[in-house]
């Protein structure tokens, strides 16, 4: 890889030719063969099989072409033609594989056999399926159920999902945490307490109702590109979008529909965003109580001049509390301090109120920008309060719509993946597998990680993901992960979490959902959750990457059988032969959503789970929406005050990659090419630096725990970014990122606000 950092001119819009030759790419990259790049045309479609990349809604009346650039990478990377076989292992040893770059480790291909390390060679060796399910049942035995963790990876569907949490209760813990730990845990804490509900509340038609869409943090282009589609309609509409974002995001500036030849080969593109508001990182409480404070002067005004109300006063009345306090919190604010804190002009936030005050129906689309910070959840309150002010929660075409990752991250909680106890329906569970479920909290992913560094975890099995990688503080999470007693990973490809790997340790080679699932009970399907709360049946249709990989439910079926022995009424092997047998469990435990599930799977756009909140009926404490008065303004309180040197640091992704898996060094949208060693800044910080573009900096992170946390070689480039905010790439930047640097509330880290330093300059050798 040339380590060079060339800027392009801005390719100001997502989509267009560089999306096609993106796939292009990819396709030949894999060695994906023509007859099977036409898999993806199964992609989203209601009989094929449901994209393993973001969790965007499917619509019942599919594109054509119902995928985009980052799924179509995404399957790319499932259906390639490369293969890890035991010949790999035998020519690597697992320190040397530790020297790979994460793109290098998943480039290798396929994962094809089960695997054991042995100490001896420093090796992964192949071992008989029910062998390794045997050893590993004997580990989980031996040890406390509360010393193991069973972390889900959000791809997993909603009947493996199941069968893991039931099996880890089964077990003896609640251990159970999963992605949105690290992802949406602000939203499902924050709306639940504001509305009822911890999802989103929109569906697809909401957007042919709506008249105004805020965006928070989320960068659409790049990350859930298929979203694009509904929203260009929305614009041609003339729906206002008003945008939130410390960067100028191409994705949500503009678009070119590839899909669309005409558009592809016209100049001009659709505008995405009416208004763009560069707000500084963490910024969002105040510019949202910016906009509250515009909307309830208008309204004071209007009350004061018998003017229509500009507040929906009957909705805040009959649906809501706390309303009077939040007015008058929002009254006494000082402009002063919102414009400090958001980096934003009044005016600007008086643009916002203005056309929002005007629309009668609004969507607030947010993402990692709201919620990875240490106000995390404070924000995702603000922009209710904000929607509550008219209405605009339980009426078509508006709501609070946080567009979640993992193509079935939402879907896994809902079937019981949480390490809280009062979120799954224990006494349910109890009665229907007549055991007795643990009753105490279990951990989420900090406390995991806070417990292994402890030495309390002795156990980690890993349905997905690439913790090692994603988890902040890598300096002190990744030595405790090998001191780990037993770690199990089941995982389509190998990342650095396999080899980062406990005393004892498997990797189990899995299905992708692309791949055809057959059981003894025939062919197989499973299910997941979009974004917007619709269940979809899946069904693969491409050939296995190797005989000897199994899918997860025949996986956890296995470990399950083998450590819980007599200690279980369920019949495992039946589930893993015909998969309907858990969806009839799961429509057994959760009835109001999952009734007549095998059939309702298959429904075109997906069947919706009851959402109260959609019809105003909120279940929270008071019975009522609530207004929330925040504590403050929202400023980072790991920020230092008194540091003129300070910057922000948010970690991002690229289009390049999904997560820890990294397709390519490149990020197109944003003009980066061949390195994501980069450290995006202002001119203005690069001056009071001394900074020229390409320099290579050594970061900080500015703490007084005693704990240093550098990373070194990045290349500074200049950026249209706020001042004193800063950008890198996750997970490049993760070992900055300190483990207690969290959302108070969710404990979602905070990887959009890490205060950083420079620490070091390297001139020597300038790019
Ligand atoms: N191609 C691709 N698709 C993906 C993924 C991927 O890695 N690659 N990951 C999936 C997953 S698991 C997730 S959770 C989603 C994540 O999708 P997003 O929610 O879009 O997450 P990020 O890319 O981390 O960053 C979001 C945006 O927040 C902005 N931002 C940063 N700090 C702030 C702030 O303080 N305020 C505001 N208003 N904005 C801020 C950034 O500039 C960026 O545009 O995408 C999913 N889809
Ligand atoms: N600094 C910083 N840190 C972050 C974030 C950030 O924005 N900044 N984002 C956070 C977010 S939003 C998330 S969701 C987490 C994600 O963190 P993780 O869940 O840990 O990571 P992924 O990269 O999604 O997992 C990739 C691995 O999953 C395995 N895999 C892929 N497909 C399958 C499958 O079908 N089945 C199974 N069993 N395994 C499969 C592959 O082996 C692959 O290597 O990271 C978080 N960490
Ligand atoms: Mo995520």
């Amino acid at each position: 890889m040339s380590d060079e950092t060339k800027r392009r001119d801005h390719p100001w819009s997502s989509g267009g030719w560089g999306s096609v030759k993106a796939v292009t790419r990819i396709l030949l990259q894999e060695k994906v063969a023509l007859k099977d790049s036409k898999i993806l045309l199964h992609q989203n479609k209601p009989d094929g099989y449901m994209c393993v990349s973001c969790s965007w809604a499917k619509p019942a009346q599919p594109h054509p072409f119902e995928f985009c650039e980052s799924g179509a990478k995404a399957t790319a990377w499932d259906t390639t033609a490369k293969r890890v076989t035991a010949d790999f292992f035998r020519v690597y040893t697992v320190r040397e594989l530790l020297a790979w770059h994460d793109h290098d480790l998943e480039e290798a291909g396929r994962l094809t056999e089960p695997l054991r390390y042995d100490a001896a060679t420093d090796r992964y060796v192949p071992v008989a399926w029910q062998d390794a399910f045997d050893e590993i049942g004997r580990e989980l035995q031996a040890l406390e159920p509360n010393q193991t963790v069973f972390y889900t990876s959000g791809r997993a569907s909603l009947e493996s999902a199941y069968m893991l949490q039931l099996f880890a209760r089964l077990y003896g813990t609640n251990n159970l945490p999963d992605s949105s730990n690290m992802c949406h845990e602000s939203t499902s804490v924050g709306l639940k307490a504001a509305i009822g509900v911890g999802v989103g509340t929109i569906t697809l038609d909401d957007f042919e109702k709506t008249d105004l869409m805020f965006f928070f943090g989320q960068n659409v282009g790049t990350n859930s590109p298929r979203m694009l589609h509904p929203l260009q309609d929305a614009r041609k509409r003339g729906v206002p979008i008003i945008t939130f974002n410390p960067l100028r995001e191409p994705g949500l500036i503009g678009f070119r529909n590839p899909q669309s030849p005409v558009q592809m080969l016209t100049p001009g593109d659709t505008q995405i965003s009416t208004q763009y508001h560069q707000l500084k990182t963490g910024g969002d409480t105040a510019a949202i109580l910016g906009i509250c404070k515009a909307v309830i002067a208008a309204d004071d005004a209007a009350f004061a001049d018998g003017a229509p109300r500009v507040i929906d006063v009957a909705f805040v009345e009959e649906h809501t509390t706390g309303y009077d306090e939040f007015a008058r919190f929002v009254r006494e604010l000082d402009w002063a301090d919102i414009e400090q804190v958001s980096g934003l002009k009044r005016e600007a936030l008086e643009a916002a109120a203005a056309e929002y005050a005007r629309a009668h129906a609004v969507i607030a689309h947010y993402g990692m920008g709201m919620t990875q910070h240490r106000m995390g959840v404070q924000n995702v309150r603000m922009l209710c309060n904000l929607l509550l002010l008219r209405g605009n929660i339980g009426k078509p075409g508006a709501g609070p719509s946080p567009v979640r990752g993992h193509s079935n991250v939402q879907g896994q909680r809902t079937v019981g993946i949480t390490e809280k106890p009062e979120l799954a329906p224990l006494d349910k569970l109890a009665g229907q597998f007549s055991f007795e479920p643990p009753r105490d909290k279990g951990m989420n992913i900090v406390e995991a990680c806070e417990a292994m560094i402890k030495g309390v975890v002795k156990a980690v099995v890993n349905l997905g993901g690439n913790l090692v990688r994603s988890v902040p503080d890598r300096g002190q999470t990744e030595p405790a992960w090998s001191r780990l007693r037993l770690t199990v990973n089941i995982a389509t490809k190998l990342n650095r979490s396999h080899l980062v790997h406990g005393q004892v340790s498997y990797i189990l080679p899995c299905l992708s959902r692309i791949e055809i699932d057959r059981q003894a009970g025939g062919v197989q399907a499973v299910s997941m959750e979009d974004s917007t709360g619709c269940m979809h049946g899946s069904r693969g249709v491409a050939e296995p990457a190797s005989p000897h990989i199994r899918s997860e439910p025949f996986i956890l079926a296995g470990l399950a059988k083998a450590a819980l022995k007599d200690h279980s009424t369920i019949d495992w092997d039946a589930w893993r032969d015909d998969y309907s047998r858990v969806r009839q469990a799961i429509a057994q435990t959760y009835p109001e959503i999952f009734h007549d599930f095998d059939a309702r799977m298959w429904t075109p756009g997906g069947f919706p789970r009851p959402l109260p909140a959609r019809e105003r009926k909120w279940q929270t404490k008071s019975g009522k929406a609530e207004f929330l008065v925040p504590d403050e303004l929202g400023e980072d309180p790991d920020m230092p005050e008194r540091e003129p040197g300070a910057l922000r640091l948010m970690t991002l992704r690229s289009d390049s990659q999904f997560n820890t898996t990294i397709y390519n060094h490149d990020d197109r949208f944003r003009g980066i090419k061949g390195t994501r060693m980069v450290l995006l800044l202002n001119r203005a910080d690069m001056a009071m630096r001394g900074l020229h573009q390409g320099d290579r900096v050594t970061l900080e992170t500015i703490s007084d725990d005693g704990i240093e946390r550098r990373v070194a070689g990045f290349a500074v480039v200049p950026y249209d970014i706020p001042p004193g905010c800063a950008a890198g790439y996750y997970p490049e930047c993760n070992p900055l990122l300190p483990l207690w640097h969290y959302a108070k509330e969710s404990k979602v880290p905070g990887a959009k606000s890490i205060p950083v330093r420079v620490v070091a300059v390297d001139r020597m050798n300038p790019l």
